[in-house]
């Protein structure tokens, strides 16, 4: 086990329905310490810059009119495991098929409106959370 650091983002369904406080108490609950955190309102350049790897997919236009909506809370978080911990948490992408108990399965509307997102590892997480933050906008316990 060590200590790792995550980045996580609220997206805009999740902050349009005030869900900020419910989805960080549970990201804080599974023992994950918020260590970074603000809120943006991304460009389309911000948002295609931060989902590259999906350029060309299906589903790559409505993810970036969806992350353009409305505002976000993006945050790093830091604790044992904590690239597996918080998608432990978050739940599958598709929340239909996501776990009871995760924060998709009990919040996200849709695949595309789903909530939250999650680095998918150690590497992705470096990658993001340098994408939205400085060294010292982040506060190690
Ligand atoms: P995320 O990156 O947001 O934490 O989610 P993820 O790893 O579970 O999913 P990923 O494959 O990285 O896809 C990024 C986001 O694109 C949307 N998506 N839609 N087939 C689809 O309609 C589809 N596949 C992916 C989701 O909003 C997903 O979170
Ligand atoms: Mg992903």
């Amino acid at each position: 086990m060590m200590v790792q650091r995550t980045f996580s983002i609220i997206k805009p369904d999740a902050v349009n329905r005030n869900l900020i406080g419910e989805i960080t108490a549970r990201l804080e609950k599974s023992g994950l310490s918020v260590i970074a955190s603000k809120m943006l309102h991304l460009t389309t350049e911000q948002a295609a810059g931060f989902y590259a790897e999906h350029e060309g997919k299906p589903f790559y236009e409505t993810l970036i009119t969806n992350m353009t909506a409305g505002s976000i809370i993006v945050q790093v978080l830091e604790g044992e495991d904590a690239v597996a911990k918080n998608r432990e948490v978050m739940g599958t992408t598709d929340p239909e098929k996501a776990a009871p108990g995760t924060i998709r399965k009990d919040f996200a509307v849709s695949m595309q409106k789903n909530s939250v997102h999650g680095s998918d590892s150690p590497e992705s997480a470096a990658r993001e959370i340098a994408y939205f933050f400085n060294e010292n906008e982040i506060y190690p316990r």
